[in-house]
């Protein structure tokens, strides 16, 4: 298949400027203009696209329309008629099969707890897996747990919870360790010492990878970790409901069978929401970087059992997802390729942003270029992008580190005959991430008693922006604390009598706002499946 003729013509161009662009330098904005870039061109400051929520703890606030939509449905669960007599009952149930959760496992488990693990998919199958850049963590002598701090209050315009974020800093460190103990084979450096690359807003190479694989070979690791402790984890098993005793602690969960459609409660004297993010409700129609459960589920049943959100008005757009070829678009283009000096350039060939700006800016700095300024490059099929400049990292670092750095990427775009150690890549910005979330306390616990969240599903460490680099980083550091802190405290803990009242609570709320439309949430799986799929899961 390869570039079509009138694509690559414009590839001409970039090649044409190439060399003179080696030496080029572009200042990072001030402030104000980042902030002028912003307010015009970020989807988030579009007209329209969020509104306000009209029940639960943030009734009155805003969040975007496709979770409204989500938190303002009704539950499957609303009825006598389900028995919450339990059948399974452990210290500490865990909802999400990705890296957060089989971290909140393996520690909860190592603190002498005994463990559940249920995943809407196959233990792995989530956001972790797909995760290419790396992980921030300040181990290098040149770098420090401050400056991470630092970085990371500034890349999330200081609306971070700092608390927290000096908690993730801290511990940022210690988690590389346990990789490595649990065998992590980490890019090194001939002296053994761990690589570091660079990513927007960072002010040292503090991103630590396995190529441009990480997340799958962590993920790999933690799920021989659960294999070989014998942790029992359910797949194709995603939580609809929490369980909440008559006190108000969160008591277990109710759990969908997906292959049978029972529907069966767990009861649990802790849970820990490990459910990742909501790439998948295709925010504005954005294509997206996630995997197909990225449908919000944790924040739905956590929001009816009445825990607080943070900034669901606030989307991170990955600068560079894939937009040719259309069978692999929305697919990340690892922001490392910009840490390493790649450039991105329009049709004319010429640069636009400094590629290290934050990645609100940079998305916001290639929708200018497309929507407003014309310069962007458009495909058989009509979409748009511009160019990142591939062929560069050759260039730069030598023949064959394409193949050492950028593995999976190489041998994707073979695949469609693309070689990208000649020829760039057309890019376009991508939903990538959910900047804000459940709100929780540094240990990752919500407001509702023995409720824990961890990783995508929480909010609060990021702000309104994500650094690079400290998404991995953060459900390793926060499934570990309430992995922890969950075991700990699970023996004192005692449960009254299972109830879902707070379901019916949320329904009378419903109704008395005059919404009595019959969408059910959360819904579990994107809504382009097959039609019968979809009745399937309909109860
Ligand atoms: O943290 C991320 O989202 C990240 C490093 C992504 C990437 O560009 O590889």
């Amino acid at each position: 298949m390869g570039y079509p003729p009138e694509m690559k013509k414009l590839i001409g161009e970039v090649e044409k400027t190439r060399p003179k662009r080696l030496g080029q330098t572009i200042p990072l904005l001030p402030l104000e203009e980042q902030e002028n870039l912003l307010k015009k061109y970020h989807p988030d400051y579009r007209d329209g696209v969020r509104r306000r929520i009209s029940v639960g703890p943030n009734k009155g606030d805003f969040a975007c329309n496709e979770l409204v939509d989500l938190l303002e449905s009704k539950s499957r669960v609303d009825s006598p008629r389900f028995d919450l007599s339990p059948e399974l009952s452990v210290d500490v149930l865990v909802v999400g099969g990705g890296g957060g959760g089989a971290a909140a496992a393996l520690t909860a488990h190592d603190n002498g707890a005994t463990v559940i693990l249920v995943t809407k998919l196959r233990l792995g199958d989530s956001n972790t897996v797909m995760a290419e850049g790396g992980m921030n963590a300040a181990t290098s002598p040149d770098d420090s747990p401050v400056k991470h701090y630092i970085d990371t209050m500034g890349g999330g315009h200081f609306t971070n919870n700092p608390q927290i974020v000096k908690a993730l800093v801290l511990d940022a460190p210690k988690i590389v360790g346990w990789f490595e103990n649990l065998g992590v084979a980490f890019t090194k450096n001939a002296d053994g010492t761990l690589q570091g690359t660079w990513a927007g807003g960072a002010s040292c190479p503090r991103i630590h990878f396995v190529a441009d694989y990480t997340g799958m070979e962590i993920m790999k690791v933690l799920r021989d970790e659960i294999l070989n402790r014998r942790i029992l984890y359910l797949e194709f098993s995603p939580v609809i409901e929490l369980i909440l005793d008559e006190e108000g602690k969160c008591a277990g969960a109710m759990i969908f069978d997906l292959e049978t459609n029972r529907i069966f409660p767990i009861r649990a004297n802790s849970v820990i929401l490990a459910t990742g993010g909501i790439g998948r409700l295709h925010i504005q129609n954005f294509s997206t970087t996630n995997h197909y459960g990225a449908t919000a589920d944790g924040l739905v049943v956590a929001y009816r059992a009445g825990v607080k959100l943070l900034y669901m008005d606030s989307i991170q757009f990955h600068p560079t997802t894939v937009a040719y070829p259309e069978q692999i678009s929305g697919l990340l283009v690892t922001e490392v390729f910009r840490g390493r000096g790649v450039h991105l350039v329009n049709s004319k060939g010429e640069r636009f942003i400094n590629e290290l700006e934050t990645r609100d800016v940079v998305a916001s700095a290639i929708i200018r270029e497309v929507n407003d300024r014309g310069l962007g490059v458009s495909t058989p099929s009509g979409m748009k992008g511009v160019w990142l400049d591939t062929p560069l990292i050759e260039m730069r670092l030598g023949l064959g580190s394409m193949e050492k750095f950028f593995t999976h990427l190489l041998h994707k775009f073979n695949k469609f005959d693309i070689n990208i150690r000649k020829e760039p890549i057309l890019i376009y910005p991508g939903q990538h991430y959910q900047n804000g979330g459940l709100l929780t306390d540094e240990y990752g616990e919500t407001n509702v008693p023995n409720l824990y969240a961890v990783g995508e599903v929480a909010g609060g460490v990021h702000g309104r922006n994500r650094l690079g680099g400290n998404s991995l980083i953060d459900l390793f550091v926060f499934g570990r604390r309430a992995g922890e802190n969950a075991a700990q405290k699970a023996k004192d803990i005692h449960l009254g009598k299972l109830t879902l009242k707070h379901v019916e609570d949320f329904h009378r709320a419903l109704k008395e706002q005059g919404i009595d439309k019959n969408a059910i949430s959360p819904v579990l799986l994107p809504d382009y499946r097959y039609e019968k799929a979809l009745q399937k899961i309909q109860l």
